[in-house]
């Protein structure tokens, strides 16, 4: 039997969307239920039921509470309409009702099964202020390999300004098509859009995972770009920090022409790393110089061995870093990225 002194108070909140219910889509919020005993006996707590968190309708209307549970008799999750008949159900042990996998459509369900988002703060409140590092530098510097390194050892999160407007591409439409003549031209894509997908990818990240420390590589690219972030953020934001790769011309071309052989990327040709570097020198180092005036630029020598850069970088993030995540062995993947394993062959 679990045991009930020693569970840790649900705070997490979870939004249905997408079933097609009015009644089932919406917002589920930590289970008020009295303690009781179940049907398998196990007695529940506030917050709990069969020893597993548990969920209320955020507006109190059904007649089922906790309306989304564990059941251990059916061993799976399940979610019940207001009148308390069962809709969704998904066999499985997990600790928490699965976001990853298609719910199975019960009795009084409907087709397709709802999507399940958890949350680790409640959705209708603010969301916690992030710790932002802001990392540039010319084109082929390093800032994905140390950001990727910093993401699997430190615990941050990397948000690379550069992937996700390649992935908003990949989607299609009228602003796929306009980012693919930016990309590829070394330009800059209007400030809105990728302003958009970096505040967006950091809420959803902080809601889902409740991680906190993001590394936003490739931006601010120009003094423009600095500026729609600030506007975003609201009159009392400050300025983050800065972590800013210096390397000379001749090694970045020699890293991106190296790297063109396993990317694709439309842009890893030497036309275009021409025009990329040409775009750095007059849009984004003024943005560098803007930060080092402010004395928020740290800068970091990435012409060095691939250690040596990872070693100045993570001293630059050690304000934020999550101090017992600091002496772990590096993984496989971390060995590779710092060339002291090769990639396994394909
Ligand atoms: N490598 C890495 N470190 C090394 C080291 N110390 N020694 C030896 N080799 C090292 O590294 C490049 C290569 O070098 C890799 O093979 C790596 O193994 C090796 P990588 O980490 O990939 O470098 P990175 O700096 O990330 O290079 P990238 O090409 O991604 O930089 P860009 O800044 O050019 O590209 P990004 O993806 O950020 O942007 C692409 C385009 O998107 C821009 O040109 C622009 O058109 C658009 N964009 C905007 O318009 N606005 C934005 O805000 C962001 C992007
Ligand atoms: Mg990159």
């Amino acid at each position: 039997m679990t045991d009930i002194i020693n569970l840790k108070t649900n705070t997490y909140y979870i939004e249905v969307t997408g079933s097609g219910i009015p009644e089932i889509d919406g917002l589920f919020v930590p289970s008020v239920a009295p303690p009781v005993k179940s049907e398998s006996g196990t007695k529940s707590s506030l917050g709990y039921w069969n020893g597993r968190m548990a969920w209320d309708r955020a507006d109190g209307k059904a007649a089922r509470s906790p309306s989304l549970s564990y059941s251990n008799s059916y061993k799976s999750w399940r979610i019940s309409r207001l009148d308390g008949h069962l809709a969704y159900d998904m066999t499985c042990d997990d600790e928490l009702p699965p976001t990853d996998r298609e719910w199975h459509v019960y009795k009084m369900g409907v087709a397709p099964a709802p999507k399940i988002i958890l949350h680790f703060f409640d959705p209708r409140k603010p969301c916690p202020e992030p710790n932002v590092v802001f990392i540039l530098g010319g084109p082929g510097s390093g800032k994905g390999t140390m950001c990727e390194l910093a993401e699997i050892q430190l615990g941050w999160v990397h948000l690379s300004a550069g992937d996700l407007l390649r992935e908003e591409r990949k989607k299609g439409g009228e602003v796929a098509d306009s980012i693919e003549d930016f990309i590829t031209g070394g330009k800059l894509v209007p400030r809105e859009i990728i302003v958009n997908l970096l505040k967006s990818a950091m809420e959803y990240t902080t809601r889902t995972t409740g991680k906190n420390n993001f590394l936003v590589d490739g931006f601010p690219r120009s003094v423009n770009n600095l500026e729609g972030w600030l506007e975003a953020s609201g009159p009392d934001a400050k300025l983050p920090k800065m972590l800013y790769f210096e390397c000379p011309y001749d090694v970045l071309e020699k890293r991106v022409m190296g790297r063109a052989k396993f990317t694709g990327r439309s842009d890893d040709n030497l036309e275009s790393i021409k025009l990329r570097f040409d775009t750095f020198k007059a849009e984004t180092l003024p943005t560098v110089e803007l930060f080092k005036s402010k004395n928020q630029c740290v800068e970091v020598d990435a012409s060095q061995e691939r250690q040596d850069v990872y070693s100045v970088f993570k001293k630059g993030l050690s304000e934020h870093t999550d101090k017992s995540l600091l002496e772990d062995p590096f993984t496989e993947k971390a060995e590779m990225l710092l060339g002291l394993r090769p990639y396994p062959k394909k």
